[in-house]
C-alpha cells in the first residue's frame, strides 16, 4: 500500500512496509476505539441541570477493569510488534548476506562521495571511480556499503530503499542492500548537518545489466581499465 506513494525498490522495503502498515492498523483501530468511546461517554454523560457528579474511586473491581483490560492489550499487542520489527532489522541490519560487489559512500559537508569498484569488482584498485553525487548500481546485485563521514554527523538515506543509516566521522559503518527495480531515485541526507543540509541531495542510478556494464566502459579511464593487466600506468597511489 505504501508503495503506492513511494516506489518499493529493495529486497527489503516490502518487509519494512509491512512492518509499518501492520503497525499503522493496530494503533489506528485501537486509537479510534478509544476515543469513540471516550467521546461517546462525554456526550452520553454531559452536564445535564439537577444532577450532580460522581466521585469515582476506581477501587471496585468493575471499574478497575476500564483501566487493567486496555492495559494488558497494550502489553500484547507491544510484544507482537516487538517481535515483527526484530525480525526485519535482524534482515536488514544485523545479517550482512554475502555481496556481489561493494561501494565506499563518503559524507561530508555538503555532497556524498562514492566509490565504485569499477571493471574489476574490487575497491582500492586503479580502476575505482569515483563520483559525487551519483551512485551507479546494477538491478538484482546485492551490494554492500562502507559508509563514513569526514566531518560532521550525516545520514545516508535512500527512500526507495527504505534505507537509512547515519555516517559518523572516524568510523567506517557497514551495510547492505539489493537494489530490485530500475531507475533512477534520490538519495538525501537525513542528518541535520550545517547550513547546507538541504543542499546535499544525490542520485542512485540502478540499471539493467547492459546499461550498467555500457556505463562501466564509459567512464572507465582507458589507463585505468587497462589495468587488470600487468603494469598499471600512473594514478593508484596509496
Ligand atoms: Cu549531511
Amino acid at each position: 500500500m505504501i508503495s503506492r506513494y513511494l516506489e518499493s525498490a529493495s529486497s527489503y522495503s516490502g518487509d519494512i512496509d509491512d512492518l509499518i502498515l501492520w503497525i499503522l492498523l493496530i494503533t489506528g483501530f485501537w486509537f479510534l476505539l478509544a476515543e469513540g468511546l471516550f467521546i461517546g461517554l462525554i456526550v452520553k454523560y454531559t452536564a445535564r441541570d439537577g444532577v450532580r457528579a460522581k466521585y469515582v474511586s476506581g477501587e471496585d473491581p468493575k471499574e478497575k477493569r476500564w483501566v487493567a483490560w486496555p492495559h494488558y492489550a497494550t502489553l500484547v499487542f507491544d510484544v507482537i510488534i516487538l517481535v515483527a520489527a526484530i525480525r526485519v532489522w535482524t534482515n536488514v541490519k544485523i545479517e550482512q548476506p554475502p555481496v556481489d560487489e561493494t561501494v565506499r559512500i563518503t559524507a561530508q559537508q555538503w555532497a556524498w562521495t562514492f566509490t565504485h569498484a569499477g571493471p574489476d569488482g574490487k575497491l582500492d584498485t586503479p580502476d575505482d571511480i569515483r563520483l559525487v553525487d551519483e551512485l551507479h548500481v546494477e538491478k538484482g546485485k546485492t551490494y554492500g556499503f562502507e559508509l563514513t563521514s569526514r566531518d560532521v554527523l550525516h545520514s545516508f538515506s535512500v527512500p526507495v530503499f527504505r534505507l537509512k543509516q547515519d555516517a559518523i566521522p572516524g568510523r567506517v559503518i557497514k551495510g547492505w542492500f539489493k537494489p530490485t527495480m530500475s531507475g533512477q531515485f534520490d538519495i538525501q541526507c537525513t542528518e541535520i548537518c550545517g547550513i547546507g543540509h538541504a543542499l546535499m541531495p544525490g542520485r542512485i542510478f540502478v540499471e539493467d545489466h547492459d546499461v550498467h556494464e555500457a556505463w562501466l566502459k564509459a567512464v572507465t579511464p582507458v589507463a585505468a581499465a587497462g589495468a587488470a593487466a600487468p603494469a598499471p600506468t600512473t594514478g593508484g597511489t596509496k
